[in-house]
């Protein structure tokens, strides 16, 4: 089984400092993001110390849309002048955080992550880029404390590395860890079915079209070991953000016998960009994370994201070339 990473002392040495706190996570949160923020926002309550969530947003998550009131869209002033420790959760570089790295200039930061990028940002670290989530090194943390779990914070944790696992299905040999981590949450009141339900269930009619549409139009190239598929602005004007569920597109594509990587090209509403997402088989070599980063974007070895110049077309013709000595 992998080696546990010890939570670094100077993170405990610095929440034994302060009283306040500011916990963010990404912009375009998800289930990873705000369930770190929530659970580590209870350890540090139950430690005695004030919280602060703060997001960028949108919540358009459909499995966090309910959480969003939880969360401050901005830093009061008053709040920053207690001296807060600002905890960053599930971000590898502080653009990741959008507008909120510049109100929070001049103080202190955490960094709590799971990025293999993530490394250099934050005046102080707990990095383990072997960790499935950051849920999971939150628990460490309780851990650490000998903090009891409540059921809330139990759902929180596990929804976080269900997510970041793709329920568990991208989880290989020798990671009986998790297995442990879903059996702790489990018994401390999370539920798988309950968590398989707000990732997978009630979704939109609207949902299961836009995926159909995507399906019918998805191209292959290098003899089926690249898929590709595309929307316009138009389509994700009309389809709205709410109803979409790219995570089951990514999986019905990946399941395409000699798939190794598809690219999911979004065209955004100033019609001279695209928001283009990378995924790569468990079993393939090649590191969209890595590629994504060339662009300006980041991620992880098998599921990537970046912003590109140009329209649809120019973007897969780019990513087609730039894929071509892995791939041909
Ligand atoms: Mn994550």
């Amino acid at each position: 089984m992998r080696e546990i990473k010890q939570v670094p002392q100077n993170i405990i040495d610095a929440i034994e400092a302060h009283d306040h706190f500011i916990i963010i996570g990404h912009m375009n949160p998800d289930s990873d993001s705000i369930n770190s923020q929530l659970a580590l926002a209870s350890l540090l309550q139950y430690l005695g110390k004030e919280t602060l969530l703060a997001s960028a947003g949108p919540f358009t998550r459909q499995e966090i849309a309910s959480l969003e009131s939880q969360f401050h869209a901005h830093i009061p002033r008053k709040y920053k002048s207690l001296d807060p420790l600002v905890l960053v959760v599930d971000c590898s570089s502080p653009d990741r955080i959008g507008y909120l790295s510049e109100e929070i200039a001049g103080l202190t930061v955490g960094v709590i992550d799971h990025h293999a990028a993530g490394q250099g940002f934050g005046d102080i670290t707990y990095i383990d880029p072997t960790a499935f989530s950051v849920t999971y090194l939150i628990l460490q943390m309780y851990h650490a404390y000998a903090a009891p779990i409540s059921q809330t914070d139990a759902h929180r944790m596990l929804f976080g590395l269900a997510t970041d696992t793709g329920y568990f299905r991208h989880v290989g040999e020798y990671r009986g860890e998790v297995f442990l981590t879903i059996s702790e949450l489990v018994e401390a009141g999370a539920s798988p079915r309950v968590i398989y339900q707000e990732m997978y269930g009630k979704r939109t009619f609207e949902s299961r079209k836009l995926i159909g549409l995507l399906l019918g139009r998805m191209e292959q190239y290098f003899d089926g070991r690249m898929l590709v598929t595309w929307e316009t602005c138009e389509e994700t004007l009309h389809y709205g953000e709410v109803n979409r569920d790219s995570e089951t597109l990514y999986a019905q594509m990946l399941g395409v016998n000699e798939c190794e990587v598809i690219l999911f090209v979004r065209q955004n509403d100033d019609e001279n960009t695209c928001t283009v997402g990378f995924r790569a088989h468990g079993e393939s070599p090649i590191n969209v994370g890595a590629i994504a980063a060339d662009f300006g974007g980041g991620g992880h070895k098998k599921a990537a994201g970046a912003t590109m110049e140009g329209d649809i077309h120019d973007v897969i013709d780019t990513l087609i070339g730039r894929f071509t000595p892995f791939l041909s």
